[in-house]
């Protein structure tokens, strides 16, 4: 989130789209209502399904599932249309003014630089032009044919309301009217917040889907606002610290990537990742990239990195190819992965493609479950009789279960959402023989140790020579989530000199914030953005002071990171001159000396008002993107591309582009993906309150309340198909079939899209053959394993399936 759970109060307009907290986030949601009720706010569903948040909302509009994109892309056709936009804030901070090299361009459906033999792009035209200085062109009056806004305005202009109703079955009177009320929020004092999860990143073109609600966030005015902001639901308690902590393949700690094996040297890596100022006078944070990759390489490596051996950055593992899930699970089902371990992971039950992920996890010599529970995985070998499709006798996979504790049986933090590092404190110890997560891996690093030490190996120095120096080795908490903590947010190795001589930090001293970190191996910290979380003052996720800063900031209670910072961009609330855009909206202000109030401004506080702004500080040119500079790998403006698997025959934008010419399929996929002849109904999956993923399907009281798989059917299928509330029907893709009870609702429409009738089936995704509901199917046996071009996540949420009543048992 770029705002918080509590700041949702403050919006005038609340959209969500692509989410349904209602559901999923239900306890959050209760800041909706708040707006709703107190601040009158209007709240705009628009879902496939009308679902347990459209209950509660003022308009609710159904759409197709895979079709956002082109909502979004109509919605900025019309604001730039209708010339509702916040004039001042896209000038001044938005990259609308500046030029685009000459050779960007796009047509028939892919940008400029597509290679169909690889499917992939060489962005460099989709960057700005510069002058002999290495300065970007800029026109602030916005004319010039190539500066981003012209060109953004030609890019939509093929999304008319006709067009997106014709794309996404949403009926063009009710686009009309919600884009007139996202309209109205380009009003200086008045804030759309942006609510959003997996409805927009379960999908090929997902993270575009995302990049259009910033766009549309950036016209209106609205990032760095109180009451504004793009704000993504985030999923298990902790996988926004997942996501800070850099555990995808490529990342490390804190957004830093991960070396390719292309980049041989610290100072080549840093060289092709620490961004240079394209405009003058950018705070550019990321050039500081030097001091946190060294803090980081020093906690890694500790003595063992020094300035003469580039600080170990030979013992970091380099990346040649990508190992995400999707990527490693197809690599496993080649059989070249001999061993997996999956720690608090469902792989079976929560992968796309079942019947693929059974196969590949039968071609492993062991597999490790780390987890409390017994899981599907785990257990995948038993082949529950018609539930899997690798016999028994053929799987030789050796399977070891180590049990965990869960959650609430640790100290520990867990970041949410709104970027709010919260300590808690263990509930009960782990029963029985279960451990904690930290105690088992712990183990397995001093017995690897062990093994490195007396048998030797191949590179031994990257285990022998990694920092261990948790002395606890019989401790049933080692290493101590506290020790953890502490190395997260960093200390001095040494004594640590200002410019002038002055001792700014004593040895082993923690730091207070992260501009103490040093790139010359006298700090170390493993996780940047954590830096401050705990420091000589004590652990700061553990504040409890709710005291209300104003318009609901709290930065007495816990620590949010950065800095503490409750509003990311918070400067661009305000104009050039320091001006808040909205009285009552007022976060911060100057009172003589520096910027104080109830958030920690994202500039320096003692600069006045009056200084140059350039508000996003994350990026070279200090503004926010309407056009991404190669940062995206599918293009730099939002496109609408089908599903994998579409509904319709061609894409009414471009015949021969239909789906994302970059999106992440795999050889072996080819053959398990269906057509629309064979499987002609769209189907989405999704959540229920009542469960969690597939994890507390093993506590009775739940299981009572869902107890087994069903789908949802519109009235109007139903009747085609001869299907009755309650009977049992058959799901099938090209990939497998799944039985569940039928559910027939008016909640599921039929739409006109591109000239044809298309019914949606929903489908949650819980229940499977461990734990205390029914036993059944998998309901990921349907999904396909294709990807999102930049995050590689599934396409859980728009693919084909046939649905059909079963008279009588399966076999
Ligand atoms: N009770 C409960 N709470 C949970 C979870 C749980 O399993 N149970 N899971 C947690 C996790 S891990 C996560 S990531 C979050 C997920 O939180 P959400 O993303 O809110 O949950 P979902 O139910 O997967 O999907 C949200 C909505 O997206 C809609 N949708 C599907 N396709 C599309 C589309 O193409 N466009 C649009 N606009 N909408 C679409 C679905 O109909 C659904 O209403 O929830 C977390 N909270
Ligand atoms: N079709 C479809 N598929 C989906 C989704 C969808 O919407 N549709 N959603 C996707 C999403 S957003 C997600 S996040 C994934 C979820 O995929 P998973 O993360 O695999 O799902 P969970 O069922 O939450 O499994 C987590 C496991 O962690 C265990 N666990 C709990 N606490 C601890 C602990 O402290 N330590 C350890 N070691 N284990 C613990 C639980 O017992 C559980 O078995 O599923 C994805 N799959
Ligand atoms: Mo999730």
């Amino acid at each position: 989130m770029t705002n918080h759970w509590v700041d949702i109060k403050n919006a005038n307009v609340v959209v969500v789209m692509g989410g349904n907290p209602a559901e999923a986030h239900p306890v959050g949601f209760k800041w909706v209502i708040e707006a709703k009720t107190k601040n009158k706010a209007k709240v705009i569903v628009v879902d496939p399904r009308f679902n347990r948040t459209a209950a509660v909302a003022d308009i609710f509009s159904p759409i197709r599932a895979g079709s956002d994109a082109a909502f979004l892309m109509g919605v900025v056709r019309y604001l730039l249309q209708t010339d509702q936009i916040q004039h001042e804030y896209v000038r001044d901070y938005t990259n609308a003014t500046l030029i685009v090299r000459e050779d960007f361009g796009f047509d028939e459906g892919v940008f400029s630089g597509f290679d169909p033999q690889t499917k992939t792009y060489d962005k460099s035209s989709w960057t700005y032009e510069r002058d002999a200085d290495g300065q970007v062109l800029r026109d602030p009056t916005m004319t010039h044919p190539r500066c981003v806004l012209q060109l953004l305005k030609k890019h939509v202009d093929r999304y008319t309301p006709d067009m997106v109703e014709e794309i996404t079955g949403v009926k063009k009177a009710d686009f009309l009217r919600i884009a007139e009320i996202m309209g109205s929020c380009s009003a200086k004092n008045k804030t759309l917040t942006w609510l959003y999860a997996l409805g927009w990143t379960h999908h090929t073109g997902g993270a575009q889907i995302i990049r259009g609600a910033a766009m549309i966030q950036l016209l209106l005015g609205n990032i760095g606002m109180s009451g504004g902001g793009v704000n993504a639901l985030r999923g298990h308690s902790n996988i926004q610290g997942y996501t800070d902590l850099g555990l995808l393949s490529l990342r490390v700690p804190g957004y830093m990537n991960l070396p390719s094996e292309n980049q041989q040297t610290l100072a080549q890596y840093l060289a092709e990742t620490t961004p240079s100022d394209l405009l003058p006078g950018q705070v550019n944070y990321w050039k500081n990239t030097p001091k946190f990759f060294i803090s980081l390489l020093k906690n890694l490596y500790g003595k063992h990195a020094t300035k003469d051996n580039d600080f170990a950055f030979d013992l970091l593992p380099k990346w040649d190819r990508s190992y995400d899930m999707l990527a490693y699970f197809d690599l496993m089902y080649e059989g070249k992965v001999n061993g997996y371990i999956a720690q608090g992971f469902n792989p079976l039950a929560a992968m796309p493609d079942k019947n693929k992920t059974s196969k590949a996890l039968s071609k492993l010599k062991f597999l490790v479950v780390i987890d409390p529970l017994a899981t599907e995985t785990s257990n995948f070998w038993r082949n529950e009789g018609r539930f899997n499709d690798v016999p028994t006798e053929e799987i030789m996979t050796e399977v070891f279960r180590l049990p965990s504790n869960c959650f609430a049986e640790e100290d520990g933090a867990i970041v949410n959402s709104g970027r709010w590092l919260q300590w808690h404190f263990a509930g009960q110890e782990p029963p029985g023989l279960a451990r904690h997560d930290p105690k088992i891996l712990g183990d397995i690093m001093m017995e690897l140790r062990r093994l490195y030490k007396e048998e030797g190996g191949a590179c031994p120095e990257q285990v022998l020579h990694m920092t261990w120096d948790h002395d606890t080795y019989h401790d049933p908490y080692f290493p101590h989530p506290e020790e953890m903590a502490k190395e997260a947010n960093g200390y001095a190795l040494e004594d640590v000199f200002d410019e002038a001589g002055n001792q700014i930090l004593r040895k082993g001293q923690l730091l207070d914030d992260f501009s103490q970190l040093r790139d010359d191996g006298t700090t170390a910290s493993f996780c940047w953005v954590f830096t401050g979380s705990w420091t000589e003052r004590g652990n700061q996720m553990a504040n409890r002071d709710n005291t209300d800063a104003g318009l609901g900031n709290t930065p007495g209670w816990a620590w949010a990171w950065p800095a503490n910072r409750r509003i990311l961009y918070n400067r661009a609330s305000m104009d050039i001159n320091g001006k808040p855009w909205d009285p009552d909206r007022q976060i911060l202000h100057w009172d003589g000396k520096r910027w104080s109030g109830a958030d920690v401004p994202d500039f320096p506080a003692t600069v006045p008002p009056g200084a140059p702004a350039a508000p996003f500080i994350m990026l070279p040119e200090g503004m926010g993107r309407l056009f991404s500079a190669q940062g995206m790998n599918d293009g730099p403006f939002p496109e609408h591309y089908e599903p994998v698997e579409s509904p319709i025959a061609k894409n009414p934008l471009h015949a021969e582009v239909t789906h994302n010419p970059t999106a992440r399929i795999f050889q072996n996929d080819l053959e398990r993906m269906g057509n629309r002849h064979d499987y002609p109904y769209v189907a989405t999956t999704y959540s229920v309150t009542e469960l969690f993923r597939h994890w507390t399907k093993h506590s009775h009281l739940n299981a009572m309340l869902q107890p087994e798989q069903f789908i949802e059917i519109g009235e109007q299928l139903a009747s085609e198909k001869g299907i009755r509330h309650g009977d049992t029907v058959k799901v099938t893709t090209k990939r497998g079939y799944i039985t569940a009870k039928a559910v027939v609702t008016k909640r599921m429409r039929t739409l006109n899209v591109a000239g044809q009738q298309v019914q949606q089936i929903g489908i949650p995704c819980h229940w499977g053959f461990e734990g205390a509901t029914r036993k059944g199917y998998l309901a990921n046996t349907l999904s396909p394993g294709v990807g999102d071009a930049n995050s590689q996540t599934p396409e859980f949420k728009a693919f084909l399936v046939n649905v059909e009543k079963l008279e009588g048992t399966l076999a």
